[in-house]
C-alpha cells in the first residue's frame, strides 16, 4: 500500500518536473535563435545574458502554502506558473519590448499574462517586464502545454533587483521609511541611466547610418 503509493508519487513528481525542464529547454532555444538573428539584423547583441531556473520543490510548496492553493499536482500545475523561469537581461529598454514582441508573435506560444513593471514600477521601485507564456512540449505519447515565466529587464534594472533582493531577502519586519525612500531613489537613478544610455545608443546609430549613406552615394550631397 504505502510503499507503492510513494513509488507512484515519485514517478509522478519526476515526470512533472521533467516537463518543466523540457519547457525551459524549448524556450531557451527560442531565445537563443532570436539572439543570433537580432545580432545579424541590428549588428549588435541586445541580450546581455539569459538565466533560467527550475523552482525548487521546497519553494513550490512554500508558494502553495502562502497562496492557499490545493496541494495536488494538477492544482500546482495550474496555479504556480513560475516553476520554469527565465530571466533575460537586455542592453537597452527598447530591446526589452522588441524581444517580448518577438516571443509573443510566435505561433506556438500562448500569451497568458503580461505585467509591465517598467511602465508601472512596483512601489519599492522594482522594474521588469514579466510574461507568463504557455509553450507546447512534445513527448513520445503526448503533448503538454507548460507555463513559463519570462522576466525581461535591462542591466540597470537587474543590478537594482539583485541588490534589493540581497538587502531585504528574509527580512520580514518593517523596513524604516527613509530606507524605502532611498531604495526608490536608487531605482530612479537606474531609470535615468537606462534612458541616457539608450539616447546615446540611438544618436550613435544615427551617426553610423549617415556615414553609411555617404559611402553608398559618394557623388550625392
Ligand atoms: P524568485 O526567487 O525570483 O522565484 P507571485 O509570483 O505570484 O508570488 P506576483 O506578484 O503575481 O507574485 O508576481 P510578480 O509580481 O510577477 O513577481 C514575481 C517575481 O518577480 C518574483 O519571484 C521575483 O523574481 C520578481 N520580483 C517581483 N517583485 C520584486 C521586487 O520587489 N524585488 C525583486 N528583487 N524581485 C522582485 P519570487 O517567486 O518572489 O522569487
Amino acid at each position: 500500500g504505502t510503499v507503492n503509493n510513494l513509488k507512484t508519487l515519485k514517478v509522478e513528481l519526476t515526470r512533472f518536473m521533467m516537463s518543466y525542464k523540457f519547457a525551459l529547454h524549448e524556450m531557451n532555444t527560442k531565445i537563443d535563435i532570436l539572439k543570433q538573428e537580432f545580432h545579424y539584423i541590428h549588428e549588435y547583441n541586445p541580450i546581455e545574458h539569459v538565466n533560467s531556473r527550475l523552482k525548487a520543490p521546497e519553494s513550490i510548496l512554500k508558494k502553495v502554502k502562502k497562496k492557499g492553493y490545493e496541494l495536488s499536482l494538477p492544482a500546482i500545475r495550474e496555479n504556480v506558473r513560475d516553476i520554469a523561469g527565465i530571466r533575460i537581461t537586455c542592453s537597452f529598454i527598447s530591446d526589452i519590448y522588441e524581444i517580448s514582441d518577438m516571443l509573443q508573435r510566435q505561433k506556438d506560444i500562448t500569451v497568458i499574462e503580461c505585467k509591465d513593471y517598467i511602465k508601472n514600477p512596483k512601489p519599492n521601485g522594482y522594474q521588469s517586464l514579466h510574461l507568463i507564456l504557455q509553450v507546447p512540449i512534445f513527448m513520445s505519447d503526448r503533448e503538454e502545454h507548460m507555463y513559463v515565466e519570462i522576466q525581461i529587464r535591462t542591466i540597470a534594472m537587474d543590478f537594482w533587483a539583485s541588490l534589493e533582493h540581497k538587502i531585504y531577502y528574509k527580512y520580514n519586519k518593517e523596513v524604516p521609511a527613509h530606507l524605502t525612500e532611498e531604495l526608490k531613489e536608487a531605482a530612479d537613478s537606474a531609470t535615468k541611466l537606462d534612458r541616457k544610455m539608450e539616447e546615446i545608443h540611438r544618436k550613435m546609430a544615427q551617426i553610423k547610418e549617415d556615414n553609411n549613406e555617404e559611402k553608398e552615394n559618394p557623388l550625392e550631397l
